[in-house]
């Protein structure tokens, strides 16, 4: 199975998940502004030419890291990185996952470089993040995890898109359960391996 990645990007969420599942991987970096890997154009493999992409052993390329993780997370039942699927609490993670990435993720994203954006813009953008990560924080003021007292892929996804905050002038300072909550992250083994496997600092 291949994880297609670029450091520091979304693809550490997979990875974390994958890590925290069990399961077998290989990482493939992807030079996103080449569109190339080592094997050439990347989007002869994704299309879309962004990561993260899962090449699943039969083939299959899977995308969309919300979706991604949910697949992870069903390979390995046993390990509780999600609830059962069909289930109200199921839902209720697919909501959370869904919010990281339509509301912080994008968000986030949007501020990083490329795209010429004046001032006024970005302080817009930065606004409307700020309500949604004080959604999260209350939230984490009465839950260890999103989804309560046990870790969840939904964590990782979090975890992947609010280490940018700092990257691009996102303040945290009054933010304290997430502040908690990513120094909680930070200490899982799954954790520090898929940071150190991508060569980024913890
Ligand atoms: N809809 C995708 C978006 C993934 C995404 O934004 N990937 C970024 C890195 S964090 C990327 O590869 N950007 C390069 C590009 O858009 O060309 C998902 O949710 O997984």
């Amino acid at each position: 199975m291949n994880l297609f990645y670029s450091p520091g990007a979304c693809a550490l969420a997979s990875q974390i998940a994958l890590r925290e599942a069990g399961l077998n991987f290989e990482l493939v970096k992807v030079d996103l502004k080449a569109k190339e890997y080592a094997g050439g154009d990347y989007k002869k493999i994704n299309p879309k030419g962004y990561i993260p992409a899962l090449q699943l052993p039969n083939g299959h390329l899977m995308t969309e890291g919300a979706v991604i993780l949910q697949w992870i997370a069903d390979q390995a039942p046993d390990k509780n990185l999600l609830p059962k699927f069909g289930t109200m609490e199921r839902y209720k993670a697919m909501e959370w996952l869904n919010f990281i990435a339509t509301e912080i993720h994008k968000g986030l994203g949007s501020l990083f470089g490329g795209a010429v954006m004046n001032e006024e813009t970005k302080e817009q953008i930065k606004a409307k993040l700020g309500l949604r990560l004080a959604v999260l924080n209350q939230h984490l003021d009465a839950n260890p995890y999103i989804l309560g007292e046990n870790f969840s892929v939904a964590d990782a996804y979090a975890y992947n898109v609010l280490r940018w905050t700092g990257l691009v002038g996102v303040d945290m300072t009054q933010h304290a359960s997430l502040q908690k909550f990513m120094t909680t992250m930070a200490e899982r083994p799954a954790v520090k391996e898929a940071v150190a496997a991508e060569g980024i600092r913890l």
